[in-house]
């Protein structure tokens, strides 16, 4: 289990690394990004970490559409992980650098037509990267400039603050069912505690993607402001998360997350086998080959 989830899961409400505040004590964030250092560019995630303001810029950049394949969720919890032990840094952006798209979700060839053993694989990777991004000790905030359905959904939600791009082409929700699939517990966990349980049961039982004003509306999103601010107003917000006393948000986030978290860690290894014996029945196939078979015939 990652260390930055073990830290947050284990943190009661007294006593959560004071440290941490003393050392940083508060601040306030007034620009995004001026004097970077430590920058490192890999195949799918590029990050942009300021040390003056503690802020770090985490861009996927996995075309065409950003899905979460086995190596962009890989590489998305190993970041956060050295970010999380980075001691310089306090906040994390999670955005895309592509156009129109934040994520896709998870990537469908992932689970269609994939063996039991990687489809159990794949699933233990997408617990880790939800595990690590709720229960971050940093605080989080999701820059939607772009479509973010099913699991580009779920990371945004899993982030403390989410600022979308005003723009009502652009949709965000937990489709499962559209494609004859069912989100897990702790997807329709997370999405309730953003926007609560009949809204889910809603959203959930007919595979809701809202538009970004209707995200608004429901409370999926904070904030909607011009697709090229997003980024910029997502650093101006961190701000004033930063601004806050570390140890008392961050004893704050636990009390509010860690029932949700421990559910998952109690119970992973039947969530795996529960993921496997579902996505591998053939009417579940079936449905994934004819939700990706519409995808193409979108384009044509
Ligand atoms: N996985 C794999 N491939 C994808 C995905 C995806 N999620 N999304 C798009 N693609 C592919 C398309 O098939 C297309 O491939 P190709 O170029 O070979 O034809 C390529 O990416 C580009 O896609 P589009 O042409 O559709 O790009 P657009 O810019 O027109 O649209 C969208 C972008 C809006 C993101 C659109 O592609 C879309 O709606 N995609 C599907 C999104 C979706 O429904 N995702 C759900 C994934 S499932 C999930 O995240 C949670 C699963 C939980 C499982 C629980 C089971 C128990």
């Amino acid at each position: 289990m990652a260390n930055a989830l073990r830290r947050l899961s284990k943190c009661g409400v007294a006593g959560f690394l004071p440290q941490v505040f003393s050392r940083h004590g508060p601040r306030t964030l007034p620009h995004l990004v001026c004097q970077k250092r430590n920058n490192s560019t890999s195949s799918k995630i590029k990050v942009d970490l300021d040390p003056s303001t503690g802020v770090a810029v985490m861009w996927m950049q996995s075309p065409p559409v950003n899905s979460l394949n086995l190596d962009l969720l890989t590489e998305f919890t190993t970041t956060l992980e050295k970010l999380e032990m980075d001691k310089s840094c306090r906040g994390v952006i999670i955005t895309s650098s592509l156009p129109k798209i934040f994520s896709a979700g998870l990537d469908i060839l992932e689970m269609y037509q994939t063996s039991p053993e990687h489809c159990g694989e794949f699933w233990k990777a997408v617990q880790e990267l939800w595990l690590n991004l709720y229960g971050s000790k940093l605080t989080t905030i999701a820059a939607i400039n772009g479509s973010s359905p099913a699991g580009g959904c779920l990371v945004s939600i899993s982030c403390d603050y989410r600022v979308m791009a005003d723009n009502p082409r652009y949709s965000i929700g937990l489709n499962e069912t559209l494609l004859g699939i069912v989100a897990p517990y702790w997807f329709k966990d997370t999405m309730a505690n953003t926007v609560g349980h009949r809204t889910t049961e809603l959203a959930l039982a007919l595979g809701k993607l809202y538009s970004a004003p209707e995200a608004l509306t429901i409370g999926l999103v904070d904030e909607l402001v011009p697709e090229d601010q997003v980024v910029n107003t997502a650093a101006q917000t961190m701000g004033k998360w930063l601004a806050i006393d570390e140890h008392a948000r961050q004893v704050t986030k636990a009390m509010m997350r860690k029932p949700t978290i421990d559910k998952l860690l109690s119970n992973r290894e039947a969530d795996v086998h529960n993921f496997v014996s579902f996505i591998t029945q053939a009417s579940v196939q079936k449905s994934l080959g004819m939700y990706l078979k519409m995808l193409k015939n979108r384009k044509g």
